[in-house]
Formats: C-alpha cells, structure tokens, sequence
C-alpha cells in the first residue's frame, strides 16, 4: 500500500510511494530520482546492473514531472535528502508528463508571476509556492476553531445581491433573468440582518466582490473576508476579538506549519501580541504629514505613502480609531457627543490595512438619515432597513481580508502569491 513520503523512515524495511518525478541525475550506471509528493522528497537509486528489466526500462521512458508509483527496499544513506533512499523492484509510469514544461518546476529557470499563474497547477507543485497554501489553510482553519470555541454561528449569505454595501468600489453586474443583480461586495447587510434574527454573534469566511479598477499588488477583485458580527457589542468589544483572533492565527501557524515556513526560508516568525496600539485618526494623519511629501489633512482617506508612514513609526499591528463619519459608511455609529467622528476602526499591518469594522447604527431613523447623507436612496435598501424597525440590538462587526493577511504574515509582495486562482483586472482564466 502507498504511503506518504515522509513515512519513509531508515527504520522500515519496504516502501510503496506514489508522487511526482521532481528530479532526474543519469550517471551511467547509476540513476538518482527524486520522487515528490506533498509531504516531502524521496531519493529513488537506480543501480543499472541490479534493478530488474521492467524497472529499467520505465526509468529510461519517464519524464520529469510525470506521475510514478515506486516499490522497493528502504536503505539509510546519510547524503540523500532525509537520509535515506529507495531501491526499487517496481516502477510504473501512472501518467506521463508532456515536455517541454510550461514551467520548471526545480526553478533552474526562473519565471515571472504571470507565466506562474498561467500554470498555476505546474507552480504549486513547487514546495516552496504549496506552503504558502499550506499556511493559509492553517489560517482560515484556526479562525474556525477560534469562533467555534467561542459559540459563533458559522453563516453562509447570498452573493447575488440587489444593491452595493460599500462605497468607494464599483459593483460586478451580472445577468439574472430580466432583473437587475450584482455580485456582493460584502456581506455586511446580511450579518447585520442576522443580528436581528436574535443570533447574537456569527462569522462567515467567503468570497467578496470588488470591481477595482485599479492593478496593484494589493488589490484583488475576488477576495476573500473573514466576517463578524456581534450583538450587545460596541467597536472595542469586536476590535479585541479581531486582535484576538489574529494572534491565534499566528500562533497557529508556528505551532503547526514550522515545515512550511522552513520551506518558504522564513527565519523568524514572530506571533503578535494582543492587545494592539491603538492610534486616533487625527494623531495617525498628524505622523503621515510629518513623514510624506503630497499634502495630507484630517478628512482625507489614508494613501499607500500614508499608510505606510504611519506604519512605519508604529512598527507592529495596530488600530487605527475615532475616524471623521464623513469618511466612513453609513452603517458606522457616530459618537454621540461628537457626531463628526464615528466609532469605526482599521487594523492595520505596517504594511497595509487588513481590517475594517465598526459599532453600527442600530437605530431605524438614524440610519436613513446616514444612507441619505451619503446620497444613496433608501428605498434600494428596504430588505435591509426593515429588521431595523422590528427589534435591532445594538451592534459591531469587522471584515479581515483574507489574502492581506497570508500576504503581510509570510511576507509576500504581491496578494497574487496568496490566491491560488487571483482575478484581477487581466485576468479571469484559469
Ligand atoms: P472593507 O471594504 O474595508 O470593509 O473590506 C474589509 C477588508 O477586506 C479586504 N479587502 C480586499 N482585499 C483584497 N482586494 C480587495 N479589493 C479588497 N477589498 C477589501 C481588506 C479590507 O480591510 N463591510 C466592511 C467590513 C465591516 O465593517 O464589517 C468592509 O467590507 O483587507
């Protein structure tokens, strides 16, 4: 029976393995294989005047990168990668690879991100490029532990909807049937909804929508947010779930994919610690003017400059609070005393935001008065605004981008490199 290559111990005696041909050395009477699959390397010694004629002659047929099934002797051998190796009786070729290679896969040649993500199934099978998956696995894994343990419902919304959540992007139309639909850019109207439904506290890790125009090594068009919700909650209550649970996603990823770091040559790993500094967005534009050259004031969205500047002076993961309402969407709840700020956050890395939330309005009137302020039509929003007469507790949640936070974690410099299949302005295939 198979087994994973890394059960192939000096300790047993015979192995079966089924992976990938990763390398090929002929050196006459001797050939060396490495056989890949996704638990490691295994040398494969081919010693020309002993092995049988069937194992000879698939040996001399395959190509790299074809599928093999192996049989044969475990024999401990200090050189070979985890010191030990493979003498086979049987080798079957279970499909070949076609050559030339779109892509090489050992990486002797290199090659840029788009021929990588035009072959992205040759790409992850680079040990290196799989961990990066491996980890964010992980991640997405340990936000279900942490909510599950935490008695969040886990919720599923609908992503053909009829109107726009949040300002700033542009929505994807799509065709159905003789109405107007979009695909949704969040799914904030219907954790909301669930507040009122009386769940009190739900998440959701799925698939949001943006038509950015823009082509940047942050920008994706299909996302993927990790939402919360919770009743009875304010903006620090959530913000100390979010630090809370980033942390637990670090910690995850150093107790259980260290392989994968290695692989990836990240050397230090370090897990944030809870709570994070909390910075007012008036003190946060105050640095970003001291530190950029374009003119920056109070009212203004963060630039990249910006946000790296005050990245910078933080240092580590941080919140951004106390944000003027003006720039902010409907939903977020103004301070009372101070209604030109509202109590709305960003987490950020000092590399970029990862997450933006708030407490929300929870009261009927306010809140059509907020749509209208931002010159949107709340008779679009009606589905929405009903609960909101009918018994709304008061309530905060926060959107964690999925990829920002794979991409800040293992130190990527483009969000592609976190998506296996990224859509972006150019591209929708494969
Ligand atoms: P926001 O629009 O700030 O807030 O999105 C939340 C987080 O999702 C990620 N994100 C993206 N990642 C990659 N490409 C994109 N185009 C993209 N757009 C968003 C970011 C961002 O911080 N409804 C609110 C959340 C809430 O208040 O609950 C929202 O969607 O990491």
């Amino acid at each position: 029976m198979r087994i994973p290559i890394n059960e192939v111990t000096p300790d047993i005696e015979r192995a079966e393995i089924a992976g990938w041909v990763h390398e090929v050395r002929d050196l006459g009477g001797l050939t060396f294989f490495l056989i890949r699959d996704r638990t490691g390397i295994v040398q494969v010694t081919i010693v020309k005047k002993k092995a049988p004629a069937a194992v000879l002659e698939a040996a001399k047929a395959v190509s790299r990168e074809s599928v093999v099934r192996v049989a044969g002797t475990v024999k401990a051998i200090d050189k070979a990668p985890g010191g030990r190796e493979l003498n086979p009786d049987t080798f079957e070729i279970v499909s070949a690879c076609a050559s030339p290679l779109p892509l090489d896969v050992v990486e002797k040649v290199p090659a840029d991100l788009d021929t990588r993500l035009d072959a992205r199934f040759l790409d992850v099978r680079k040990p290196r490029v799989a961990a990066v998956f491996k980890v964010r696995s992980a991640v997405t894994a340990a936000a279900y532990d942490f909510f599950t343990q935490r008695g969040f419902y886990n919720i599923t919304s609908p992503k053909i909807v009829a109107a726009a959540t949040e300002g700033g992007t542009e929505l994807f139309p799509i065709a159905y049937f003789e109405k107007e639909a979009f695909l949704n850019q969040s799914p904030q109207l219907y954790k909301q909804m669930m507040m009122a439904a009386g769940f009190e506290k739900v998440f959701e890790i799925g698939p949001i929508f943006r038509a950015e125009e823009h082509n940047t090594v942050r920008h994706l068009n299909e996302a993927t947010s990790i939402d919360v919700e919770v009743s009875f909650a304010d903006h620090e209550d959530v913000m100390k779930i979010l630090e809370e649970l980033v942390a637990h996603q670090y910690a995850v990823v150093a107790d259980r994919c260290s392989d994968a770091l290695a692989e990836m040559g990240v050397e230090e790993f370090e897990v944030p610690k809870a709570p994070f500094p909390r910075i007012a967005y008036a003190d946060a534009i105050e640095i970003a003017a001291g530190k950029i050259e374009e003119p920056i004031a109070c009212g203004d969205d963060l630039s990249t400059p910006a946000e790296r500047a005050i990245g910078d002076e933080m240092g580590e993961h941080y919140f951004i609070v106390d944000w003027p309402s003006a720039i902010r969407p409907y939903y977020a709840m103004p301070y009372e005393d101070d209604p030109a700020i509202c109590k709305a956050f960003d987490m950020m890395h000092p590399r970029m935001e990862l997450s933006s939330g708030a407490q929300r309005v929870h009261q009927h009137d306010l809140l059509v008065e907020q749509i209208q302020a931002k010159g949107l039509n709340p008779e679009n929003f009606e589905f929405y605004l009903q609960p909101f007469a009918y018994g709304m507790p008061p309530h905060a949640g926060w959107g964690l981008g999925m990829e920002r936070l794979v991409m800040t974690m293992l130190g990527l410099q483009n969000i592609r490199e976190a998506v296996l299949f990224p859509r972006d302005r150019h591209r929708v295939v494969p």
